[in-house]
């Protein structure tokens, strides 16, 4: 277990995926964190993967995040990235109604791939800077978000408004969740471990 401001230690990684649909700035959220500055061209994602470390909670973390295609062409590609995530975060634009409408079915997609009812997953309404364009209200944010069980957070990456927070939020789910799955694993360890000890006494 990592101390506070022990950075020498091996930090645990965690997999995000960064998913919604075409446009809505999963991108421009994704660099400005990476690298602090806000691409206002549009260049549609294939997939690229970028890594960071940071210190979330006094304890050292690796980020491996996935920056996911919101294009419907490349949506082939989205089973195998579900899979291997351990946390998401649902982006929309509050400019978008279209891209609202698709989270819930992008939500059901995961817990179907992970076999859960529950999983670390944080809904994202992007582009909130975009006040005169907004088509989805805070209100209906927050009431998709209370259906799905998820935890809600405005940003802007254009403003770099929320940013940092996402990700922390979202490897804090990560964290409370792999803690709540740990004790069952270790149990199950320990049965194992009483298992092959019995073996050995036999052999
Ligand atoms: N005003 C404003 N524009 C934004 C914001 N975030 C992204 N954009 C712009 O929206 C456009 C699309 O952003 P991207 O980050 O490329 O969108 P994406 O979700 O990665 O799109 P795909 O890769 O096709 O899935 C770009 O022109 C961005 O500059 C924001 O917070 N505010
Ligand atoms: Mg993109």
């Amino acid at each position: 277990m990592s101390k506070p401001g022990d950075r020498s230690s091996v930090a645990q990684t965690y997999k995000i995926v960064v998913v919604g649909g075409g446009g809505v700035g999963k991108s421009a959220i994704t660099i400005q964190f990476i690298q602090s500055y806000f691409v206002t061209d549009y260049d549609p994602t294939i997939e690229d993967s970028y890594t960071k470390q940071c210190v979330i909670d006094d304890v050292v973390a690796k980020l491996d995040i996935l920056d996911t295609a919101g294009q419907e062409e490349f949506s082939a590609m989205r089973e195998q990235y579900m899979r291997s995530g351990e946390g998401f975060l649902l982006v929309y634009s509050v400019a978008d109604r279209s891209s609202f409408d698709e989270l819930p079915r992008l939500h059901r997609q995961i817990l179907r791939v992970k076999d859960r009812d529950e999983f670390p997953m944080l809904m994202v309404a992007n582009k909130a800077d975009l006040q005169h364009q907004r088509m989805v209200s805070a209100d209906e944010g927050h009431s998709l978000a209370r259906q799905l069980k998820v935890p809600y957070l405005e940003c802007s990456a254009k403003l770099r408004m929320n940013v940092d927070l996402a990700f922390h939020e979202l490897v804090r789910l990560i964290r409370r969740f792999q803690a709540l799955e740990r004790p069952l694993t270790s149990s199950k360890d320990q049965r194992q471990a009483r298992k092959r000890r019995k073996m050995c006494m036999l052999l």
